[in-house]
């Protein structure tokens, strides 16, 4: 499994840092929706789901926190610390988000408004929806 971590641009001067992410330019798609958590209690795990079509960027904007990327045959986990780091997730990945520091604030930017039936939250609902991918291909 590929990891496609992205290293934006920061516009750093002696006033501090600026970030700035523009649509199909620095993100790799249509951004349709933006959401962040926080104040996530301690030991706290989030995700458990994988999406049919969306594809998110997330960055941990403040804090850091680690996500789980399970494509079904292979899991890998990226620890996000940086401000200026985004971690690409495709579609058909399951994931999972943990380890959330006190000040964590994880915010995602996605391709899709939200949609319920996008999501599949059963793991082998999950292996199952895969193997009807690879049969169609
Ligand atoms: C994902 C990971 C990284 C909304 O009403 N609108 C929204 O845009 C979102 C994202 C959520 N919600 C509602 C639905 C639930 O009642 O907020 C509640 C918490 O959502 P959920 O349990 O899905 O949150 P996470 O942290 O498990 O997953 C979220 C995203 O839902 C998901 O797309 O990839 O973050």
């Amino acid at each position: 499994m590929q990891i496609v971590k992205y290293q934006f641009q920061q516009h750093g001067d002696n006033r501090g840092q600026l970030v700035s992410l523009e649509e199909c330019v620095d993100i790799p798609f249509k951004i349709k929706r933006v959401y962040y958590m926080y104040d996530t209690a301690g030991g706290v795990s989030r995700g458990f789901h994988a999406h049919k079509t969306l594809e998110q960027i997330l960055i941990c904007i403040h804090g850091s926190c680690k996500i789980l990327l399970d494509n079904g045959a292979e899991k890998k986990v990226v620890y996000l610390e940086k401000p200026y780091e985004g971690l690409y997730v495709p579609n058909n990945m399951w994931r999972e988000m943990y380890d959330f520091s006190e000040d964590a604030v994880l915010m995602c930017l996605a391709s899709e408004v939200y949609n319920e039936s996008d999501y599949i939250r059963n793991y082998e609902e999950f292996l199952m929806f895969l193997e009807e991918q690879e049969k169609k291909a």
